[in-house]
């Protein structure tokens, strides 16, 4: 985490990363992820997963769903960022595929779970915080992230379903990853092109919250054993281990 990179994440609730996936592993993550997805629609019909006029879909829990997700999902410069806005022992709230369909209408803006049923105003600080990898270019036209600079900084979310004229898109590369604070009003971009936009959302919690998937039920045997100690954590062992008192 450079100064320059941190200050922009401070200044903006968000900075983009540049290339830090190659080519090939975003390609082999986006084939995995586009895979699990064609599986999930197959059982999935009116599952809410699949979303925005059923254009897009989410596939989640990948933690549970590829060696490649596990080592993705903590890397350390990556990890450094979130530490930052959430403290020590932070944990992994979610971790999912987040694919944005040809005609796909845009998301309502929104602050992350759980601070958009939160009360206000909010704290100055922040509940939780995301990494967006982009396994397809992030462009206008296909639905690239939309944002409101600076809007981390305000004590509330946005209204449901509002349309806001202060919005801009993140343009960025396959490869890249976008560091985000939970509380910027982000949502996803309208895709007016004929090929899905990617992403995987790596989404971060404080250590004393519910995540928002509970990994300790969800995720199998096999995936524990071989876990880093830092992969461990991130998945609330120490909640486990407070469990047996
Ligand atoms: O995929 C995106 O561009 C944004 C995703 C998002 O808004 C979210 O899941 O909170």
């Amino acid at each position: 985490m450079t100064e320059e990179e941190n200050a922009h994440l401070e200044e903006h609730g968000y900075v983009v990363l540049p290339g830090v996936f190659s080519s090939e592993q975003a390609d082999e993550m986006r084939e995995r992820a586009l895979a699990l997805a064609a599986e999930d629609r197959e059982k999935l019909k009116d599952d809410a997963s699949i979303y925005l006029d059923g254009k897009s879909q989410r596939v989640w829990n990948l933690v549970n769903k590829g060696e490649i997700f596990e080592e993705t999902v903590q890397i350390e410069r990556i990890l450094a960022f979130h530490r930052h806005m959430l403290d020590w022992g932070f944990l992994l709230s979610s971790y999912s595929a987040n694919i944005i369909g040809p005609g796909s209408p845009p998301s309502s803006l929104h602050i992350d779970y759980p601070m958009g049923d939160m009360p206000v105003p909010l704290p100055d600080w922040t509940f939780c915080s995301n990494s967006v990898y982009l396994l397809t270019d992030f462009t206008i036209e296909n639905g690239g992230t939309v944002v409101i600079d600076r809007s981390h900084r305000r004590d509330h979310g946005p209204k449901h379903k509002e349309r806001y004229s202060d919005t801009q898109q993140v343009e960025a590369k396959k490869g890249d990853v976008i560091i985000v604070n939970g509380r910027i009003w982000h949502g996803s971009g309208e895709n007016r092109t004929d090929e899905a936009r990617v992403a995987l959302l790596c989404f971060y919690c404080r250590r004393w919250m519910p995540p928002q998937q509970d990994h300790l039920k969800l995720v199998r045997q096999e995936v524990w054993d071989r876990a880093t100690p830092a992969l461990r954590t991130l998945l609330g062992e120490q909640a486990r281990a407070a469990d047996l008192y």
